[in-house]
């Protein structure tokens, strides 16, 4: 006969998985107390990457947007089983499995480049910066899905202000880890790693550009890119780094992955844009995860508010 252990019961079999969270925070934190006493750590080092925020731990006090489209929510099972994060797979049904284990906290993030405050900060010192808004963005990958997205994060600008960019600096660059014992991905050179993104500086201070750490009112499901990732809306979905542990300000613009992948096919700009054709499929239709028909894609994916920051520039040579 087979008896399951205490153990082996997935816990969401006995209670519903916020009550559960809550309780295993509470008994890790037990827990660790003893471990301090015996090892001699200071209970702080024990305690912040054990009790840190978990995938699908609830995320309070969240304030709305007026960034927030009025358009239907793209479920959440779709969200976190068709996922572009080649560090784990280049399969998209993949990452939400091959992910579930990779480690969040501790977790650091390097500020560096032409910025005052050079500095490393421990994620969950960043996402203090400002209060937690939720942001209904419109996605769209450059290969032709969509979705739509309750994001959790603030402005990118926070932390850019709290960092002191030097006059000088007029890109960011943004660096995904560099981890090939938990990302299997990065045993294959489908692309350079670690992955690498950048936007200008007055796009990263767009209000609209997003520093995001959690969906759908919990933190960020691993295969979305916690702890801590990028959201452009406007872009396609690949300027959106996942995981990010450095950001650096540059005078240069930074040479991003998928540009040293494929430069014909994907820009340094990459904003939606239904008039620009990727060289081997159109871009003026996109098909919203979970519907049938597709629909237009529309310049700057909607967000016309955008529109000044490209004024006067060839957006047929600038893709
Ligand atoms: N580090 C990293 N970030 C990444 C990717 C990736 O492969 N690695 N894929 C990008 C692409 S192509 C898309 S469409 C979005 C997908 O984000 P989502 O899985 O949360 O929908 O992540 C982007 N960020
Ligand atoms: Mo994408």
């Amino acid at each position: 006969m087979l008896i399951k252990k205490a153990e082996d019961i997935r816990s969401s079999e006995i209670t519903a998985q916020h009550l559960y969270l809550n309780r295993r925070k509470f008994l890790t934190g037990t827990a660790i107390v003893g471990a301090a006493a015996v090892t001699g750590l200071g209970l702080k080092e024990l305690v912040s990457p054990s009790v840190a925020a978990r995938a699908g731990e609830k995320i309070d006090g969240l304030q709305k947007s007026s960034f927030s489209t009025t358009e239907k929510i793209t479920p959440y099972k779709d969200v976190t089983h068709y996922n572009n994060y080649y560090e784990f797979s280049t399969e998209k049904e993949e990452p939400a499995d091959l992910a579930k284990n990779f480690r969040t906290r501790p977790w650091t993030v390097t500020i560096d480049g032409a910025v005052n405050k050079k500095q490393v900060l421990d994620v969950d010192t960043i996402i203090k910066f400002a209060s937690p808004e939720e942001r209904i963005y419109r996605h769209r990958c450059v290969e032709g899905w969509s979705i739509v997205v309750p994001w959790v994060g603030f402005s990118l600008n926070e932390l850019i202000k709290r960092a002191e960019p030097l006059g000088k600096a007029k890109f960011v660059e943004f660096t995904t880890i560099l981890d090939r014992k938990q990302m299997p991905g990065q045993a294959r050179n489908v692309l350079e790693w670690p992955y690498v993104e950048g936007l200008r500086m007055d796009e990263a201070m767009h209000p609209l550009a997003l520093l995001c750490f959690g969906m759908y009112g919990e933190v960020l499901p691993n295969q979305d890119g916690a702890p801590l990732r990028i959201v452009v809306p406007w872009k396609y979905g690949f300027k959106s780094a996942k995981a990010i542990v450095r950001i650096r300000f540059t005078e240069k613009q930074p040479t991003n992955t998928w540009n040293i992948a494929a430069p014909r096919e994907y820009g340094f700009y990459a904003n939606v844009n239904p008039s620009v054709d990727h060289p081997r499929w159109s871009q003026k239709t996109e098909r919203r995860l979970g519907e049938f028909f597709k629909r237009p894609t529309l310049m700057f994916n909607g967000y016309d508010q955008v529109a000044g920051l490209y004024s006067g520039m060839d957006l047929r040579k600038n893709y």
